[in-house]
Formats: C-alpha cells, structure tokens, sequence
C-alpha cells in the first residue's frame, strides 16, 4: 500500500465521519405493523420506512395542543437529550406537528390520527384527550430505550404509517386500595403515570376502609387523626390532607385522567368507627378497636341514626367540592354486618346525598338491592343476579370481575403476593374474556366500561403493587380500548413479550409469567 492509497483512505474515512456525525441517519426500512402497541389500534397501515427523530426537531402545537405537546416532550427529552422546543407555526421536515381540529371526521371522542411519514410525524385529534391517547402510541413507536429517563444513544427511528384509533369504551379504569395500605402521593402518581400509558381514563381510589381513613375531612378531623394511623399488619398508615388528593387529581386530569373518590360505607368502616364510635350500633362489635386484620364484613354504620347522614352529607360534600369529576363512590359492598331492611333504605339516602351535591352515584353491585335512579353506575365483581338487577333498573354497569380483573388475585399458588378467593388469574386469563358476554344479559350497551382494581391487603407498596399490576393491566386496558376484532391472546402474546424492555426502561416490577415470550 503507498503513501497516496492510506491518504486516501483516510480522507475517505473522515469524510464519513464528518457525514455520520453532521447528517441524521437516513431512512431505513421498517414495519409499523410489527412494532409492539398496547392497546392496539382499531385500524393501522404500514408504509414500509422510517422517520428519524434528531436533535433539531421541534414540536409544532398551539393552544390547548401545546398543553399535550408539554407532556410529549417531557416524555422525550430525557432519553434522547434534544431540545425539542414548543412552538406554534408551519412544521418543517423533522418535525412533530400537533394539532386539535374539531371537524376531524373519523374518530370520535378520545380518538387520534397518527400520521408518520419519512418527513414529519403529524398527530391531530378532535381533542385534547385524544392527543393524549396518540402520544402514548408515539411513545411505543419509538424503541423501549425512550422510556429511560437518562441520555440514551439513539437513534430515534419511527415505522413510517398511518394509525386511525379510538377507544370501544369511555370508562376505563384502575383501582388503588390505598385504605388497607397507605400509598404516598408520589406513589399515586408513578401509579397514574403507568395507567395512562395504556390509554386508562379513570384513577378509582378506595380512600376508606376498616383498616384506615385515608382522606382529610374538615368537619370530622377525627377520621383522619385517629382514622388513619393504622394499617394492615399494624404498620404505620397515612392520609391526603386535600391539598394532596387536589395535587393528585390534578396530576391526574392534565394525563386525562379522572379520579373517582370512593368512601365505603355502611360496612368497611371500622377506621371510621374507632375515631366517631357514636356512628355505631353494631351489637356484633359494641366497642371497635383498630383493625389490622384482612376479615371483611364485620362492620357497619348505625343506620338508624340520624348522625350517619349527617356524616355521609358532610363527608361526600367535602368530597364533591374537591372532585371536578362527576362520580362519587359509595362502596356499599359486604355489609354482612347490616341488616337487608337496614341496607336498601340506607343506600337511597346516600343516594339521595350523592345527587344533593350534584354527583352520580358508583357504588359495588350490591346497591342494586336498592331502587336506583337511572345515572348510579353499580360496579360488577361478583354477583351476576346484581349485575342482571342493574340492567333490569336501567342502569351502565362498570365490569369488574373479580375472576379475571381483580389484580390481587395470585397469578398461581407461588405468587408470593396476593389473594385467591375469586380465582387464580394468570396473564391470559385476564386478557382472555369478553365483557359484552361474560354475563347473560349484559350487553354492550349496558355496559359504561371496564376497572381493573388492586386491594392492597398482601402488598404495602407501589413495587409490590406493580409485580401485581404488571403485566396483567395491559391487557385489561387493550379489552377496554380496542375492538374485539383485533383482540387475540396468540397474537397479543408476542406484543406483550416485545413490551419486556420498556417494563425494563420504566423500571417496573412485573411477574415474567411462562405464558408469554418474553423478548
Ligand atoms: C372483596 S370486591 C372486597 C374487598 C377486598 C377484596 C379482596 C369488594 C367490593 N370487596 O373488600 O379487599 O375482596 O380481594
């Protein structure tokens, strides 16, 4: 080799690697269809390559877009280190646009056009939540490295293609029992972010319970500075002052969610009882003392006195004036400790209370037992003879049930976390079921959503939750969003098991259960 050949190669050698280091990679081939989404979308067509997310992109947004684009590029900026500023105007090549456009004909409410081209990704929705929803699908186009919340190497490639997507229903739920175990605030919110990542619209949070009160009421301080100290297992407790439950709801709501408060009452109150014992006529428990325990069912409201509504007045106006969301939740499940007679004239009152502060009632499917009006929303777990009284009422239902989506359930006899009284829920036992039929005479149209709730009895922090949470919720959240049409375990299956690396990136502690491939 002479002189003149190794400057050459040298030359050549630079000049590649001024290019490589100047230029962002171009365009390579790409399948949008084989890409990982969870829900997956109602309708998605691959056009086969690749845009390049690079430092010079700028987000494209104005008014109540710039609100999501916010969030977009808080989501992003982490992993990659770009600047991705906000701005309003034209998009230029590179670009993420975002736009709100009313007349957008083919979706409807929480529904989003994704739109990537080698050029410029465009996402427009008819609104803002809508935006939402197609940024959390922008998120998992993009590898699992994204979701890291250090500078990670990149590059930023995107499957080029169009997605046309919107949710088969508007409630879709999780429940946080923070009452058997206190969870911090910072623990709701890792709690909001992981539900909002697969389209979830409603953050249930069951604030009371035998074990403990868990949200600061002005009228009856006692709730909380007795109520709230304890938990199960007789570890320290804990509370939301208001100031709290409003930072979380607001948390919540800017990720389109809505939170539903829910206070348990007649039974379930024990907590309640230990810091107001005038609220008690139990002649099964005349003295309560704290509850550490897990028994449910033992104990109750005096109903028959005249300060209990007092109470529920007070307690669901507090409640109602710090809840910009419509629902309020009653509980009223498991009363084994009140009397049918007692029951049903107790939940119409409370009804009655529900509706003075101009909220609709959710409650748990016992309440049908009761006359409702045609707004309450009883929540299916277990009775199917309720679930079917709640559609001969009139009534929305919300599918709850507790042999599929109840996320305390063990996976098998080894989990080391969890309950099995309604079942043992593997993976694809809760991704394998079909609201619409799942009960006799429950239909579509009876039906307002799906919830998956977490009781928190056997786990006493988000870690612990998550190993529960994950990776059943996904798959409840995609029978909850997307068409029966696209919903297969087979297929789903290997979507799940590519969703490994950013369960991995996110840090979340989930069951790497056999049934799935991981990858
Ligand atoms: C039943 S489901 C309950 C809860 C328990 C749960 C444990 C329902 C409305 N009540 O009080 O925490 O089982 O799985």
């Amino acid at each position: 080799m002479n002189y003149y050949t190794i400057g050459a190669k040298i030359a050549l050698l630079s000049l590649t690697l001024i290019l490589a280091c100047t230029s962002p990679p171009a365009s390579v081939p790409m399948d949008m269809a084989e890409v990982s989404l969870i829900p997956h979308p109602v309708s998605l067509r691959a056009t086969g390559s690749s845009f390049n997310l690079s430092k010079e992109a700028s987000i494209k947004a104005e008014g109540e877009a710039a609100e999501i684009a916010e969030l977009l590029a808080a989501y992003l900026r982490p992993a990659t280190g770009f600047p991705l500023a906000i701005s309003a105007g034209a998009a230029a090549s590179g670009d993420i646009a975002l736009a709100i456009d009313p007349a957008l004909g083919t979706t409807q409410a929480e529904g989003y056009e994704l739109t990537i081209t080698e050029e410029i990704v465009s996402l427009k929705s008819r609104d803002k939540a809508g935006l939402f929803m197609g940024l959390q699908t922008l998120r998992q186009l993009l590898p699992a490295s994204i979701e890291m919340t250090g500078p990670q190497s990149g590059p930023w490639r995107i499957a080029t293609g169009e997605i046309k997507d919107y949710p088969e229903y508007a409630y879709r739920g999780a429940m946080l029992d923070v009452a058997r175990h206190f969870f911090s605030v910072d623990e709701v919110k890792r709690f909001i972010d992981q539900i909002a990542t697969y389209k979830l619209n409603t953050l249930h949070l069951h604030l009371s319970d035998d074990q403990g009160w868990r949200i600061e009421i002005k009228s009856w301080p006692k709730l909380t500075e007795v109520g709230s100290k304890t938990e199960v297992g007789g570890t320290e407790g804990g509370f939301y002052t208001q100031e709290e439950y409003t930072e979380l709801v607001n948390y919540a709501m800017a990720r389109q969610i809505t939170v539903i408060p829910e206070v348990d009452m007649p039974g379930h109150t024990n907590a309640a009882l230990v810091a107001y014992p005038e609220l008690n006529c139990n002649p099964k428990d005349p003295n309560p003392e704290p509850h550490f325990g897990i028994e449910v069912g033992f104990s109750t409201l005096c109903t028959d006195k005249e300060i209990v509504y007092r109470f529920a007045d007070d307690v669901i106006g507090e409640l109602a004036a710090i809840t910009p969301g419509p629902y309020i939740h009653v509980g009223g499940d498991e009363t084994h400790a009140t009397a049918p007679e007692d029951y049903i004239p107790f939940v119409e009152r409370i009804q009655d209370i529900v509706h003075k502060h101009n909220k609709i009632m959710v409650g748990w499917d016992e309440i049908v037992t009761a006359k409702l009006a045609e707004s309450s929303i009883p929540q299916f777990w277990a009775s199917e003879e309720n679930a079917q009284a709640a559609v001969a009422q009139n009534t929305k239902v919300i599918m709850s049930p507790a042999k599929r989506v109840y996320l305390d359930m063990q996976y098998d006899s080894t989990s080391k976390y969890g309950l099995h009284w309604a079942a043992y829920i593997e993976v694809d036992d809760s991704y394998n079921w079909e609201p619409t039929t799942y009960t006799d005479n429950i239909g579509r149209e009876n039906i307002l959503g799906i919830e998956a709730p977490l009781w928190s009895e056997t786990v006493s922090n988000i870690t612990e939750a998550e190993y529960m949470v994950f990776p059943r919720l996904p798959g409840i959240a995609e029978i909850a969003w997307s068409p029966a049409s696209v919903r297969d375990w087979e297929t789903y299956k290997v979507r799940l098991g590519k969703q490994k690396g950013r369960f991995e990136a996110m840090g979340i502690n989930y069951y790497p259960s056999e049934r799935v491939p991981w990858q």
